[in-house]
């Protein structure tokens, strides 16, 4: 293999912070050498513990991924955080908290923070965090925490790629624990109630166990709920027990490797999707697809015999 990216890999395995933001950036804008780079890093991975974190804008996601950074750090473990749209439009104030934030860590090599871009990312967002996550993962931190608003597809399938899912509801959503997206009560594994100071942290609670008593999850695990102040830290290390619990879980009856397999079965397809897709782009050139579209709005050709010869010529290289 290319010495250079050799070199590159044992200097960001040694913690050499320089050489991972630029293994990020390289990963995050697919730069030359991505691909190589990845390669290079996968077997590296599979020992950072992945936890995703989401919730509606302004729930305490960043102040709650904050401490439990703060808590892992006086463990001595090495932290990654991929804050997936800091930039939500909630408020420009909750930025303004997460530079701040950032600011403090910045001393300390012990926690690495990592702001991704929403939309618009080269190999979609979901897969591009995920990639982000293997560098991480590869550099030899403990815990990587991803972040991400819970609001579309993207943000369920990037949470989806943790090994544990943490939603973050707060009290006052009225009845909005039913309305929030079904999809994303299904996939956590712990809830939390962020912002208990405020009135209705009870009752939201109550709508979480009204929910599951309606359905139980196929591997038989009952997310626990767990109340917090974050701004105050209170309920953090609650959080964190929880987490160690549904870990301890996971490690029995190879739960693990199952839930691995599962998500690696769904990236996969991903990934050969935009594997796909860039070949049938190159087959095309430029412009080309909007001349075949024109043929076949003309009626000129079918879109099926169409979709079957490009799909072959693309498969040939
Ligand atoms: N009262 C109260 N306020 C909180 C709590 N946790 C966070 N906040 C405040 O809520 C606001 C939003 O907090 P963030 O941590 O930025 O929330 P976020 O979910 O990361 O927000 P986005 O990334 O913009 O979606 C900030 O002003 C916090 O200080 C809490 O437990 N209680
Ligand atoms: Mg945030």
């Amino acid at each position: 293999m290319d010495t250079g990216i050799q070199t590159w890999i044992s200097q960001l395995r040694a913690g050499d912070s320089r050489s991972l933001a630029r293994a990020i950036s390289t990963v995050e804008n697919r730069s030359p050498g991505w691909s190589e780079l990845l390669k290079a890093l996968f077997p590296h991975t599979g020992k950072a513990r992945v936890l995703g974190l989401t919730g509606a804008p302004g729930a305490g996601k960043s102040t709650l991924v904050d401490q439990l950074a703060r808590l892992y750090r006086k463990e001595n473990l090495t932290v990654g955080i991929i804050a997936v749209d800091p930039t939500s439009p909630y408020t420009g104030g909750a930025i303004l908290g997460d530079r701040i934030r950032m600011q403090e860590h910045f001393s300390d090599p012990g926690i690495y923070i990592r702001s991704m871009a929403t939309r618009g990312s080269l190999g979609g967002l979901a897969r591009t965090t995920a990639d982000v996550a293997t560098v991480l993962d590869a550099s030899g931190r403990d815990l990587v925490l991803i972040e991400t608003v819970g609001v579309g597809q993207d943000e369920v399938d990037i949470v989806r790629l943790a090994e544990v899912t943490i939603v973050i509801l707060v009290p006052g959503m009225g009845d909005d624990v039913q309305s929030i997206k079904a999809g994303i009560m299904e996939i956590a594994d712990i809830f939390v109630i962020n912002k208990s100071d405020h009135a209705g942290a009870d009752r939201v609670e109550r709508e979480i166990r009204a929910l599951q008593s309606l359905s139980t999850r196929r591997d038989g695990w009952t997310p626990p709920i767990v109340k917090t102040v974050a701004v105050e830290g209170n309920g953090v290390r609650e959080l964190a027990g929880a987490i160690a619990k549904f870990e301890a879980y996971l490690q029995q009856e190879n739960r693990a490797l199952k839930r691995s397999t599962d998500n690696w079965q769904e990236r996969l397809v991903e990934m050969l999707r935009e594997a796909m897709m860039d070949r049938a782009r190159a087959q095309l050139g430029d412009g080309n697809l909007a001349r075949l579209a024109e043929q076949v709005a003309e009626r000129k050709r079918d879109p099926y015999s169409l979709v079957e010869e490009i799909a072959a010529r693309a498969a040939e290289k």
